[in-house]
């Protein structure tokens, strides 16, 4: 009831929508409008009220919450269950768990913080309170197993797409999985798979944004940075995420249709690493040469200076 009282509010673009309108449109007597709209106004949303005008939204809160989402996603939209928990552990962990319990591809699982976010190989993920966007996404593609990881760039293509259309910035993305603004970490991926040798059950893509913070501990001070550091104001992280989910719908149907090879000049387009001189830190080894590009799979590309071409599947890159 109160997504579909705050989309008919927002579609009317900060016009006064009549009380009669919208009591025909949810179904229910003046009186259950009423007590909407002032519960509304106690989650912080602007609602004016004027005799024979009716009701129009003139501000939100910076809240990420179930309703606030659905109102602003399209009925067509990926998107079939928002989760959304005040804190959590990690939502890639609460993502597992409902996808061995057979979630549905489409569900998110989202948070306000995570006192246990996670990176990748074990690493922590800084992620305090109102101020990010924690999330993990559930899908169950019919994809090989080991073309799992071109989510985490499709997911980085959507993200800096996202960020441009909402607040008009534009970062890059380091392969396999950083969102930065020169050389800060403002976002960072993690795409992990429930799967069999041969069939991919689920994959759950986690994607961490600082989006409103001001200052960051010590250690992560020189090396991170969040959308309101770099825009120089506060951002609103619903109109960010909901341009986010925006460009992952249509992108990821592409990703159905056509495969990676539709996606992969999208995301050249934006990567920070091509043509330059990289060091890539693998499991194995560290190579140092020229980052060539990406594959039609998604594998980087590193030539030696001794000319020899590597595939890098996984690795940290420093340029
Ligand atoms: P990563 O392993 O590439 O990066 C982790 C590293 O990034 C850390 O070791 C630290 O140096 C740095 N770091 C930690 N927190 C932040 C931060 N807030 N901003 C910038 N740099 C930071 C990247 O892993 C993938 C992160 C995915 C996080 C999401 S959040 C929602 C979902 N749930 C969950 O537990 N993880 C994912």
């Amino acid at each position: 009831m109160k997504s579909t009282l705050l989309s008919l509010l927002r579609t009317k673009d900060g016009e006064f929508v009549s009380g009669e309108k919208i009591s025909e449109q949810l179904g229910c007597s003046r009186t259950a409008v009423w007590k909407h709209i002032d519960a509304l106004r106690k989650e912080g949303y602007h609602v004016e009220a004027a005799p024979k005008k009716g009701y129009r939204l003139s501000g939100e809160p910076d809240t990420l919450s179930v309703h606030q989402l659905e109102s602003r996603l399209a009925e067509t939209s990926f998107i079939k269950k928002v989760l959304h928990y005040p804190t959590i552990h990690s939502t890639q962990d609460t993502a597992h768990q409902l996808a061995s319990e057979q979630a549905g591809e489409g569900t998110l699982v989202l948070s306000d913080e995570q006192t246990k976010g996670k990176g990748r190989l074990g690493r922590e993920w800084h992620s305090p309170p109102g101020t990010g966007i924690w999330m993990s996404l559930i899908l169950r593609p019919d994809i090989e197993v080991r073309n799992a990881p071109q989510l985490t760039l499709l997911t980085a293509v959507a993200v800096v797409r996202g960020i441009k259309q909402s607040v008009g910035l534009e970062p890059e993305i380091k392969w396999p999985n950083d969102i930065l603004f020169n050389g800060k970490k403002a976002a960072g991926i993690l795409t992990e798979m429930q799967a069999e040798p041969d069939r991919v059950h689920a994959i759950i893509v986690g994607l961490g944004l600082n989006v409103n913070q001001d200052f960051f501990p010590p250690e992560l001070e020189h090396i991170a940075t969040s959308l309101r550091m770099e825009k120089g104001k506060k951002v609103g992280r619903s109109d960010v995420l909901q341009a986010i989910l925006e460009e992952w719908d249509w992108l990821y149907s592409l990703f159905l249709k056509e495969g990676f090879a539709a996606i992969k000049p999208l995301w050249e387009a934006h990567a920070l690493t091509m043509g330059r001189e990289i060091s890539a830190r693998t499991p194995k080894e560290t190579l140092k040469g020229i980052a060539v590009g990406i594959d039609e799979a998604g594998v980087l590309l590193l030539r030696t200076k001794d000319g020899k071409l590597h595939h890098i599947y996984s690795a940290d890159i420093e340029v």
